[in-house]
């Protein structure tokens, strides 16, 4: 005859349940809302938003904004078609990096500064000021899929 499973070891059970379960989400939304998220947005209408209008702006003497969408696989800036995404500014620029996701994760890195994520339904923002001349490449840092390698370009700096 099978004796009947203990009540404590269920009511074990569900409570280490609970506390796993508990703790995956705390750590899921730790790491979704990284210092990242400047704002939302709805991916589905991004040409109803201000990622309508993309590429480099000049904002101020050295100061410019570089807003663009990352989607499978290419970093829109608004550039033609199978045009790199590619930008030259003078030395001393400050740029403000504003970026969202239409479809999946993805993220961007550039030269030594750290990853940034890029959301569907966020807006990520990271500003950099450029003081050394030289060409710095950006790519994509999240496997986004099977043309993830092509999400890449380059910054450039004159002096
Ligand atoms: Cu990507």
């Amino acid at each position: 005859m099978r004796r009947p499973i203990a009540l404590w070891k269920i009511a074990a059970a569900i409570v280490g349940g609970l506390s796993l379960t508990v703790s995956a989400a705390f750590l899921a939304i730790q790491f979704v809302q990284a210092p990242i998220a400047a704002g939302t947005i709805d991916p589905l209408r991004l040409n109803k938003t201000e990622f309508r209008d993309r590429g480099l702006f000049k904002t101020g003497d050295t100061t410019y904004i570089l807003r663009f969408i990352a989607k499978e696989w290419v970093f829109d800036a608004g550039q033609q078609r199978n045009l790199p995404f590619a930008f030259t500014l003078p030395a001393g620029s400050t740029v403000t990096l504003i970026a969202t996701s239409m479809d999946v994760m993805h993220s961007f890195k550039i030269g030594t500064e750290p990853v940034i994520p890029v959301i569907a339904g966020k807006i990520s923002t990271h500003t950099i000021t450029f003081t050394t001349p030289g060409t710095y490449a950006l790519a994509c840092t999240s496997y986004c899929g099977p043309n993830h390698p092509q999400m890449t370009g380059t910054i450039t700096i004159t002096p």
